[in-house]
């Protein structure tokens, strides 16, 4: 399985993370991918290759244009406010409010374009966040070409951003970005299995009225979880995309045991589906150590996990995500990578 990444992951670090009432360093941090690169070599996955040019065509598909347009040009707004530190969004078009109208100030944008507060945006988020959905666009091409199976090592993370909104860390959506190159290139039906322990809002967001895209989300329970806003199971997609959007929320504590009946579960709905492809947003905060979330995996429970998928027996995209108990994210992630070629 070839491995793709860009160093220039490293352009986006903020130092700041609204949590707790307090700045702290991001959960979300640039050594997060040095120890998935570490465990990938000290397997022998080491086929890395750096991504090609980012084709904005796909992109635009999916997000809206004043959307991009926001982070392309977001931080220079902001020196030129005159504002010192980080670009923090505080004020949201919240309940009866304009939803509608981005204000042309700065710091009123900022809120409007973002859905949570802990996701800070420095000046070299946006080609950090470009060269991430490079990398999910350039696996996809190989699969495209006849790979069974691509890793993009994706950073930042993709999952929850929207067509118009930045937040959980994310910026542009990377799994779904390359789930639309897939059905671009002439596939039918594509699959986007979210296992990463938050709800993939944003994937939801951009799919949820379409029949071609099947979207499938383990995660924490919105109840007790961030995004805390959507994620439950009745969220069955609308229109042509009734039927193809299936939440399976789970509760604190929640050990493979549960979350392995929900894999089955999802698994067996993709199969159904009949995709072309499965684009896999692997995210390894379901790790019984991570520091944000609250379900027990074990490493070993990854293995397992990859081998799952491997039965679906259909070429796979896996798009990282999430995952910050860091020491533990290099195995935990690779796990599932060996579990799917082992199986
Ligand atoms: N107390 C990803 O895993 N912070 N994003 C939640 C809840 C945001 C996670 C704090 C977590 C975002 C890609
Ligand atoms: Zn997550």
């Amino acid at each position: 399985m070839k491995v793709i990444y860009s160093e220039e992951h490293r352009l986006h670090f903020p130092q700041g993370e609204v949590y707790g009432g307090e700045l702290v360093t991001p959960f979300e941090r640039p050594s997060r991918v040095e120890y998935v690169l570490r465990r990938l070599k000290e397997v022998g996955l080491t086929d890395i290759q750096p991504p090609k040019r980012l084709d904005m065509k796909s992109v635009r598909r999916l997000h809206d244009p004043g959307f991009l347009k926001f982070l392309e040009t977001a931080w220079d707004e902001w020196k030129a406010a005159g504002f010192g530190g980080e670009i923090i969004g505080i004020s949201f078009p919240a309940r009866r409010m304009q939803q509608t109208r981005p204000p042309r100030d700065i710091d009123g944008k900022a809120g409007y374009y973002t859905f949570a507060a802990e996701t800070a945006i420095t000046g070299g988020t946006w080609a950090a966040a470009k060269a991430s959905c490079a990398v999910a666009q350039t696996a996809q091409s190989l699969i495209a070409k006849g790979d069974r199976a691509a890793f993009a090592l994706c950073r930042p993370p993709g999952h929850h951003a929207a067509t118009d909104m930045y937040g959980g860390y994310c910026f542009l959506n990377n799994a779904a970005v390359a789930a639309q190159c897939f059905l671009d290139q002439g596939a039918e039906r594509v699959a986007v299995l979210d296992i990463d322990f938050h709800h993939g809002n944003g994937t939801q967001d951009i799919f949820y009225d379409r029949g071609d895209v099947l979207f499938c989300s383990l995660h924490g329970r919105p109840e007790d979880a961030f995004p805390y806003f959507l994620g439950y199971k009745d969220e069955t997609g609308a229109g042509a995309g009734e039927g193809c959007n299936a939440n399976y929320p789970l509760p604190p504590g929640a050990t493979y045991e549960a979350w392995g009946k929900a894999l089955e579960h999802a698994c067996r709905k993709i199969k159904r589906f009949g995709p072309d492809a499965l684009v896999v947003s692997l995210g390894v905060d379901t790790f019984k150590e991570d520091p944000i979330s609250f379900f027990k995996l074990e490493s070993e429970d990854y293995l397992a996990c990859g081998a799952r998928i491997a039965k679906l027996k259909l070429p796979t995209l896996f798009a990282f995500e999430g995952g910050y108990a860091i020491e533990a994210v290099g195995i935990n992630t690779v796990n599932v990578l060996q579990g799917f070629l082992e199986a």
